[in-house]
């Protein structure tokens, strides 16, 4: 068969909305694609541990410690599910590791900001996972199927940890009124980084238009970034905080909110790798990864040693 031929029967398998699976056969750019996002995905919820992680010697009594761990806890697991779904692209995962090291694959901008207070992990939860999920249930879609299924049991984490955040906001909310400044202040500083989780504006997406064809994008970003303001708009108004935007206004006639324009300096100069933080959440990251080594070592020896007995076993029997 012709790849003309393959990659007719392929888009038309996405058409029907059957998934694309390991084994069948792809489009090398849809592979790569694929690569490139989940990868990245891996990366972020990995680093993603560190601005919370933070917190964990810090939190304020025993109970917000334990939820704040098992939520850093969750994050790791995201990265191994995602971390899992890339190798079955037959990438391995210590390649895709080296790309995060040596700065060739990207992480999401968000955890290049720093976790000044604890409103900040309130606002972690709230803002940070509420964008995620938004994006992740829409990936729970997404036409290939190790990665679909990966955000499915994301989603069911995600949804407990914007809670808690919330929940984190909404003692603030009812708190001191050093507290409540805490909150407002925690809002203004992870407003705007949170919008731009969603990626650039579409006219400037470069991925947009090919990643929507093969369906492993079902909305845009611009789409949900919209969904996302049209939604924490209204739980600001629960937690008595004002959005740092002085735009934002409810639009009658669109029947969605309207609001100000992103500082995409800003945007581009964190995904460049100049945000306040990124040096130190990649020394973070490659530090943790040399200090792991013997684990590695450790492992690979006994699953040798494992190898060669049952080499042996098969030869006596
Ligand atoms: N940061 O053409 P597009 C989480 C890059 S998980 C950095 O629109 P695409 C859980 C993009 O990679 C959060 N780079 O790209 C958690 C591309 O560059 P490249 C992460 C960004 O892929 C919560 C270029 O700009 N979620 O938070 C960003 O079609 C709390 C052009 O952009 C995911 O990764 C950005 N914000 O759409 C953990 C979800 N935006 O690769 C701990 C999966 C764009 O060509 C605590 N990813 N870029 O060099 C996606 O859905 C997509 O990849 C988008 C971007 C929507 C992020």
């Amino acid at each position: 068969m012709s790849v003309q031929e393959l990659e007719k029967i392929f888009q038309d398998k996405i058409d029907r909305e059957v998934r694309i699976e390991p084994k069948d056969w792809m489009p090398d750019a849809y592979r790569k694609t694929l690569i490139r996002q989940i990868s990245q995905h891996a990366h972020s919820e990995i680093v993603g541990m560190l601005p919370e992680g933070n917190w964990i010697t810090r939190a304020p009594s025993l109970k917000r410690k334990a939820i704040l761990l098992a939520k850093v806890q969750d994050e790791a697991g995201h990265g191994l599910y995602l971390y899992a779904a890339t190798e079955t692209l037959g990438i391995t995962r210590e390649q895709t590791i080296d790309d995060l090291h040596s700065g060739k694959a990207k992480y999401s901008s968000i955890f290049n900001y720093p976790t000044i207070t604890w409103a900040d992990i309130g606002a972690i939860g709230w803002l940070v996972d509420g964008a995620a999920i938004l994006n992740q249930v829409m990936l729970c879609r997404t036409s290939y199927g190790p990665y679909a299924r990966a955000n499915i049991r994301i989603c069911k984490e995600e949804s407990f940890h914007q809670r808690q955040g919330f929940e984190i906001l909404l003692v603030l909310s009812q708190g001191t009124p050093e507290q409540k400044a805490m909150l407002q202040d925690a809002v203004d500083r992870w407003w705007w980084p949170s919008l731009m989780m969603f990626g650039p504006r579409d006219s400037e997406s470069t991925h947009s238009d090919q990643s929507t064809q093969w369906k492993i994008k079902r909305k845009s970003n611009d789409e949900l970034r919209q969904q996302f303001v049209d939604m924490i708009a209204e739980q600001a108004k629960i937690l008595q905080v004002t959005l740092p935007d002085p735009e934002l206004k409810w639009n009658a006639e669109k029947k969605q909110y309207d609001w100000g324009e992103i500082d995409w300096n800003e945007f581009w100069n964190v995904v460049k790798g100049n945000g306040p933080c990124n040096k130190q959440r990649l020394d973070a990251r490659k530090k943790a990864h040399d200090n792991g080594a013997w684990v590695r070592e450790a492992a690979k020896a006994y699953a040798d040693k494992r190898k060669e007995r049952e080499e042996k076993e098969i030869k006596v029997a």
